[in-house]
């Protein structure tokens, strides 16, 4: 730091130069990303909001009741009426948070010391992070043939000291759905707790169903999902950092409260103490501004790009790794490797990312700021590779 104040211009000149380095979501370059340009009205409301502070939530008594509403909203459009939870950072830490309750609720209940958490191989590697700072092993499920979780394999993985298990509604690197109906009864079965990681699905599945498309159901509606990851910063069009974890049931987040003695509430069961009430009331406002119908249109538009894009793959030859769920397509070509086909289009500017799960593939994530002109240009750069 220098010893004397910089005038305001000089730094944000520096700070405009560095930003310059940035890609922008505008120039559609992006393929890989589940986070987006978030709405102008969210952000309007972001900033207004910047200095509240849900860590000692008796202080910001609206801003909480701002977040207890999102988490109301987000329940019911998972079907459930009476939600709790949080907004949190990311699926990160929500996903974090859910690991914790299932596994403090494991130990009080069951009186595991040492568990064990059943997640398909195409699970985000959050749940790597949650399993080594909460000391739990993972055992990992078997994917079927259309690269989903292998419901016998999750069967034969259960033993006394599985603590969770955990399914996907939207796969981060093909956008698949977990057959959830299904592990939902074994985990009533079983009496273990069903988290679903609907982190990128969370904000589109419920609004594609409502205008007809044949999805599986992932919600609270089954019986044994304790609870549920679903981030407005990926599809909800919400300002990062916005991730959302909604519990069936107050115990789950009250196995994992610590005393907050000298706050204006006295237990607090969050990861994070300092957080954002901006996250929440952006969430608010363009959940509000929205509605069901501008969610469904959003989710419809995208997934009519990626028919497009995947169509049109097909037509010049490439292969889909399956047939998109929602909107991710993943594809090769079978007379170039993947890693070569990737430096390609890196040479021409495209930002790919490389899926890994189930096999290599090139990965594209048709979020909002990927337009049509942009999958165009990208149609015609694959097209001039061969
Ligand atoms: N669960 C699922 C299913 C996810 O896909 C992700 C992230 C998470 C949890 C973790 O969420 P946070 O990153 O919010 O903590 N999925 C993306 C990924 O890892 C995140 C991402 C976003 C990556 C933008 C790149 C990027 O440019 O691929």
């Amino acid at each position: 730091m220098e010893d004397k104040p910089i005038d305001k211009q000089d730094i944000l000149k520096e700070l405009e130069e560095l930003h310059s380095l940035d890609h922008d979501y505008a120039d559609g370059r992006i393929l890989g990303s589940m986070c987006t340009e978030a709405h102008p009205f969210a952000k309007e409301v972001y900033c207004k909001f910047l200095d509240t502070n849900l860590g000692d939530p008796g202080l910001f008594k609206g801003t909480k009741q701002i977040e207890n509403e999102v988490v109301k909203s987000i329940g019911e459009l998972l079907s459930l009426d009476n939600a709790y939870g949080n907004i949190v950072t990311g699926g990160t830490e929500a996903n974090l948070m859910a690991i914790r309750a299932a596994r403090n609720h494991a130990r009080k209940y069951k009186g595991i010391t040492d568990g064990e958490i059943i997640m398909p191989a195409s699970a985000h590697f959050s749940f790597k992070k949650a399993a080594d700072m909460l000391n739990l092993k993972i055992v990992e499920a078997e994917l079927d043939n259309n690269y989903k979780i292998d419901v016998e394999s999750v069967k034969n993985s259960i033993t006394d000291k599985t603590v969770a298990i955990v399914a996907i509604a939207g796969t981060t690197e093909l956008g698949l759905i977990d057959p959830i109906e299904e592990i939902s009864k074994i985990a009533l079965e079983h009496n273990i707790y069903f988290h679903v990681d609907a982190a990128f699905g969370g904000f589109s599945i419920p609004f594609l169903k409502e205008i007809g498309y044949d999805l599986p159901v992932f919600d609270f509606s089954l019986e044994g999902v304790c609870s549920i990851t679903v981030d407005p910063h990926k599809m909800g069009l919400a300002p990062i950092p916005a991730g959302g974890i909604i519990f069936r049931r107050e115990e789950y987040l009250e196995v994992m409260a610590v005393d907050s003695p000298y706050l204006t509430v006295k237990t607090q069961s969050t990861i994070v103490g300092t957080r954002l009430g901006a996250s929440s009331a952006a969430t608010y406002a363009i959940m509000k501004y929205f509605g069901k119908e501008g969610y469904s249109k959003l989710a419809n538009d995208l997934m009519e790009n990626t028919k497009f894009f995947a169509q049109s793959l097909k037509e010049l030859g490439y292969e889909l790794v399956c047939e998109p769920e929602l909107n991710i397509v993943a594809f090769n070509h079978p007379n170039m490797q993947t890693n070569e086909l990737a430096e390609k289009l890196e040479e021409l500017g495209w930002e790919v990312s490389v899926a890994k799960c189930p096999i290599p593939s090139i990965r594209v994530v048709l979020m909002n700021h990927v337009k049509r002109n942009h999958l165009e240009e990208l149609l015609n750069d694959l097209k001039d590779i061969f």
